[in-house]
């Protein structure tokens, strides 16, 4: 019978609700996932949003016979009595004994790829993407991003707990936060915008508010490159916080967010974590080390030359991130004080040294996902820096209210949702852990 709750009404249930209704008839409703047929029964298997339930077909379990439309990715109401049984092992395992299929919907066509292994075949990155609606109902694609859900919603709990507010600032935008020539330009009504390529204007100017902000959402960058980390849109995981006492506070807000989503994937994502072999990674503390000291180290410990002193390239970080798991036993390093020549013109510089900046990266696993640090709050000083930018400050008006009208010693970071995940997954490609890819060469499906 249909449980009315609320305006929502549950006519199913979920397996893992199964051992309370072991003996039970219940309903289940999903794809069929798999059909095994076996001499006078049938194996069923049925995929819910979440699990993959094996339900039998056999004719002494009730009056209902075999419909022969029914066939794979056929969307079906089953009802049955749920079977418990024990294996050689102890463990024990719930089935549903079917009494009746009910189709809710037939596929017209026969899926273009096998989607009911473990994992895809070979068909390689490009079909998967491009077959993306249905490719990531097999278990192991929709693992992933199950797995990444988890990461956000670490993220907006940790902060929620710790006095941030959620905002939601806008992605058409009058100028770049982030300088450089990967800004999306746009004609908006005749007048030359541009597209967000981070909250940074707006998370600042929320801290003269709510004093703690963050945002989940996309960013844009016309990354004219084809390499395996970049994005042309991503979800960029941002948190500011006013009133630090310097930019170590944001470092330990992040080690603290980062702790909080791993717990909560071991905790609530472990099927997904087992689906995906996931070594999730322990925190406890998180090593630092200077950008020119780790410079050196690349140098001279593993006589890498540099081509450019002011930033790292891929390699530089992969060998960063061999030394952090090596000789300090750790997943993340902090490479702090960037040169700030290299840093955009909101980033303070350090008083004692104005060549670098109070900033830094988070490296997991030897690939950056993380910039912070914190911000110039004196108005004299912003402007100063702009102009020292080749900015104009008149252009910036609005951004600079907060530091003309008061602003708090404050810092913040950003976090590439899709680069966590792929570093969390040990994938090749940052694709492989983003939805639907917009790169240089896609922007379907
Ligand atoms: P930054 O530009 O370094 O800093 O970006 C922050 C993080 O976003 C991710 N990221 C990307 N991921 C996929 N594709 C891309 N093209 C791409 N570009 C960046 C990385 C990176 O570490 N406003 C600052 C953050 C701050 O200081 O608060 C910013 O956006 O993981």
């Amino acid at each position: 019978m249909d449980k009315i709750c609320g305006n929502i009404i549950s006519d199913t249930v979920k397996f893992s609700q199964f051992a309370d209704f072991d003996g039970k008839v219940v309903a289940i409703k999903g794809y069929i996932h798999r059909i095994r047929e076996m001499t006078g029964f049938a194996f069923v298997i049925i995929r819910t949003d979440r699990d993959l339930i094996q339900c039998v077909y056999a004719p002494e379990f009730s009056s209902y016979r075999w419909d022969d439309k029914l066939c794979e990715e056929a969307c079906v109401k089953v009802h049955g009595k749920v079977a418990k049984s024990t294996d050689a092992k102890g463990n024990v395992r719930y089935e549903l004994q079917i009494h009746n299929i009910e189709i809710l919907s037939l596929p017209a066509d026969n899926l273009p790829i096998v989607i009911n292994k473990k994992q895809l075949d070979n068909i390689g990155l490009s079909t998967v993407l491009d077959l993306r609606p249905i490719s990531m109902r097999n278990p192991k694609e929709r693992a992933i991003f199950k797995v990444q859900e988890g990461i956000a919603r670490g993220f907006r709990e940790c902060l929620m707990k710790n006095g941030f507010t959620e905002i939601r600032s806008p992605k058409i935008n009058f100028a770049g936060a982030e300088g450089g020539t990967n800004i999306f330009k746009l004609d908006y009504f005749g007048k030359q915008v541009y597209l967000a390529q981070s909250p940074q204007l707006y998370k600042q100017a929320l801290v003269g508010v709510y004093q703690r902000v963050f945002e989940v959402a996309p960013v844009f960058r016309a990354e004219h490159h084809d390499t395996s980390r970049h994005l042309n849109e991503y979800t960029s995981m941002d948190f500011e916080m006013g009133f630090i006492n310097d930019f170590t506070d944001i470092m330990n807000m992040e080690v603290m967010v980062l702790k909080h989503i791993m717990n909560l994937l071991k905790s609530e994502y472990a099927e997904e974590l087992d689906i995906l072999h996931i070594d999730v990674p322990e925190i406890t503390e998180v090593p630092s080390i200077k950008f020119m000291d780790a410079k050196e180290l690349i140098m001279k410990k593993f006589k890498y030359q540099p081509q450019d002193m002011k930033d790292f390239d891929p390699t530089e970080e992969e060998l960063l991130g061999k030394y952090a798991k090596k000789e300090l036993g750790s997943d993340f390093l902090f490479v702090t004080h960037y040169p700030s020549k290299k840093r955009p013109f909101y980033t303070m510089d350090d008083p004692n040294d104005p060549e670098y900046t109070l900033s830094f990266d988070l490296l997991f696993r030897g690939l950056e996902i993380t910039s912070g640090g914190q911000r110039i709050h004196d108005y004299e000083e912003q402007v100063e820096k702009m102009v020292k930018c080749g900015m104009d400050p008149s252009q910036f008006e609005t951004y600079l209210m907060l530091h003309k009208y008061g602003a708090p010693p404050h810092g913040g970071l950003g976090i590439g949702l899709e680069r966590l995940t792929m570093h969390l997954l040990g994938a090749k490609n940052v694709r492989e852990t983003t939805m639907f890819p917009r790169d240089i060469n896609r922007v379907t499906p």
